[in-house]
């Protein structure tokens, strides 16, 4: 057995801002543009400075021609925020008509790869769609944690970090009927 296959990450859930983590990555509920926008995407960027916009240019000329395509994943530097890697990713748009939840596994299946790639023993991801994109937070909760708890992984610790109470209680609640352990 790989020694990727036989882990289980740590979880854990916070109420914070992602930007601060001490973490090796955090994920970016970007844009296909990766170019910035507001929510969380206008945080890492105006926190972590202009380096990590250059890098997304840079993805933009050369990987991503026509964007980075939703469920999608790709890294930059963190600038001076305190990871050392950005994991952009572009979670779906809700829709009340069209099921995208496989989309939005994609994103943690994704993004937990590249950290694999990068190496990173630590990721933080936010409560992807759920601001902008409007997706409804108990539900986000469920897959996101199903998702990252079925996906094999190396990373030791997948934190989420929520930017208020009421995510952070759907987290809890979601873990708690998931029969997740916290840590
Ligand atoms: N730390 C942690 N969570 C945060 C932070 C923060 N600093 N700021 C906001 N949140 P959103 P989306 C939470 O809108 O729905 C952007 O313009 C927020 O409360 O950032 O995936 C992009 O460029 C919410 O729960 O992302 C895209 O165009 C969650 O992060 C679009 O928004 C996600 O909200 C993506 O929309």
């Amino acid at each position: 057995m790989s020694e990727s296959s036989g882990a289980t990450p740590r979880l854990t859930l916070l109420r914070g801002d992602i930007t601060e983590q001490q973490v090796d990555a955090i994920v970016n509920a970007a844009n296909s543009s990766l170019l910035g926008g507001g929510g969380v995407d206008g945080a890492i960027h105006r926190r972590g400075g202009p380096e990590i916009l250059e890098e997304c240019r840079a993805l933009r000329a050369s990987k991503y021609g026509r964007g980075l395509p939703t469920g999608r994943a790709a890294a930059t530097t963190a600038g001076r925020l305190p990871a050392r890697w950005v994991i952009h990713t572009v979670g779906p748009v809700f829709s009340s008509s069209d099921d995208r939840s496989e989309l939005l596994a994609d994103c943690h299946r994704n993004s937990l790869l590249v950290a694999e790639e990068l190496g990173a023993r630590s990721v933080a991801f936010p409560a992807i769609s759920t601001g902008v994109y409007r997706w409804p937070i108990d539900d986000a909760a469920i897959i996101a944690l199903r998702t990252v708890s079925q996906a094999p992984s190396s990373v030791a610790e997948i934190r989420f970090v929520l930017f208020d109470d009421r995510a952070l209680t759907a987290f809890r609640q979601a873990a708690d009927s998931l029969g997740l352990p916290l840590g």
